[in-house]
């Protein structure tokens, strides 16, 4: 049995040249990406790591949520895959790592693999998990979620987007609809690489982040509706203001989150303000609040208590509020095997580590339902992710994938 030893290494600058590459389809404006689901750009970055799997000698697959298969074949073609992968689609201010380290992370561990000429018995496979995002079409992780069975394909497939356009056309419409049924793929395993997205292994100073739990995220989008009116010609008394309404409500989101400090979050990032003009009072707004924590009862307490807190504001200022709960899932806890072949890859690296909880959701939080899965996270300058800024160093996308490989290997099975 090969000892996995410090001689199994990824290609560090092959890597780092592939993300510069990808960064390069669906440029943002401010150094970033703008490589939206299912936009022209989307489909220009599948193609791209399309080239560069079946370069590397992969079988590609295409289920029908776009999601993407590249697979390394093993010495046992029974054998359940180990699955690894992430997203290509971005923010539309999004930075040049978030998802996309971990699917061309994927790719150099079967580059790497193919140029030490070392087998496995598992088959690996590189996965890209259509709409990770969720900002063109809520909710996130949308295709893994379908893949886990969460959501069906057809309520997947009629989501729509601002300008009304449905997924499923979309996907049709970029040609990455496959035929393969979504979720069929059985998984021995899935090991997910991501930046941190948060402040806390570069405020450590630690190199990789083994990452235990995924916090829960709950999306409940609220519309606030009042009456359009003159903004200069109506008294104050008249007014049914939905804008300050909405600040209002936003006030005590703030305040709901910091009542369940340190750990649980709160904010609003989708706003639209009808009509929208600026002299007009707005007469409707739509906003979506995105509260995490942890803990399943700290969720539902804050849901919970915007619905309270928003009905008092509501009646108060003679304005109407609706609520829909429009995303979520519950804290993760990942498969502790999984955890532990991460952990243990980066003792054998020297790497430091801590165990983390994820703040942000990703794709390994739904396959966590329907395979072993585990997380291995790398830090960000400045904790900063979601922002065309986000940064990262070419050292420790290279510590991420190194553990990844070995993670991966390890659960594979080398074979002499
Ligand atoms: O919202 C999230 O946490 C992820 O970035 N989709
Ligand atoms: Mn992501
Ligand atoms: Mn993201």
């Amino acid at each position: 049995m090969t000892v996995l030893g410090q001689n199994l290494k990824i290609n560090g600058e092959r890597l780092w040249d592939s993300l510069m590459e990808m960064a390069k389809i669906g440029p943002g404006v401010a150094g970033g990406n703008n490589r939206q689901t299912l936009t022209d750009e989307d489909g220009e970055g599948r193609a791209l790591f399309q080239s560069w799997c079946e370069a590397a000698g992969c079988e590609m697959g295409l289920d029908q949520m776009g999601n993407m298969f590249a697979m390394r074949a093993g010495t046992d073609p029974d054998a359940l895959p180990v699955y690894v992968g992430s997203h290509l689609d971005t923010q539309p201010t999004g930075g040049k790592y978030d998802g996309v380290l971990g699917v061309l992370g994927g790719l150099e561990v079967i580059r790497s693999l193919n140029d030490m000429g070392i087998k496995t018995k598992h088959p690996i496979v590189v996965t890209n998990f259509t709409n990770e995002e969720g900002t063109r079409y809520a909710p996130a992780m949308l295709s893994s979620g379908v893949f886990a069975g969460i959501h069906t394909q057809d309520w997947a497939y009629d989501r729509e987007d601002a300008e009304g356009k449905k997924f499923g056309d979309e996907l049709t419409r970029i040609g990455w609809r496959g035929d393969e049924e979504v979720g069929a793929r059985e998984m021995h395993a899935f090991f997910e690489l991501h930046i941190e997205q948060g402040p806390i292994l570069e405020a450590e100073g630690k190199d990789i982040g083994v990452v235990t739990h995924g916090q829960g995220l709950s999306w409940t989008q609220v519309t606030i509706t009042g009456k359009d009116a003159h903004t200069g010609s109506t008294p104050m008394p008249m007014r049914r203001n939905a804008g300050l309404a909405m600040a209002r409500v936003l006030e005590a989101v703030d305040e709901i989150a910091w009542s369940h400090a340190p750990h649980a979050v709160g904010a609003a990032g989708h706003i639209d303000v009808y009509p929208n003009s600026r002299n007009v009072i707005p007469g409707q707004v739509v906003f979506t609040v995105d509260f995490r924590s942890p803990e399943l009862d700290v969720i539902t307490d804050m849901e919970n208590r915007l619905r309270e807190e928003g009905d008092r504001i509501a009646e108060a200022m003679g304005v109407e509020i609706a609520y829909e709960k429009v995303g979520g899932f519950d804290p993760v806890k990942f498969d502790d095997g999984c955890v532990s072949a991460v952990r243990k890859a980066a003792d054998r690296l020297g790497f430091s580590h801590t165990d983390i909880i994820s703040g942000a959701g990703h794709d390994a939080c739904w396959i966590n339902r329907v395979a072993p899965t585990a997380m291995v996270m790398c830090p960000c300058v400045d904790g900063l992710s979601h922002n065309e800024a986000e940064e990262i160093s070419p050292e420790w996308a290279a510590a991420g994938t190194n553990v990844l490989l070995h993670a991966v290997v390890e659960t594979a099975e080398i074979v002499e």
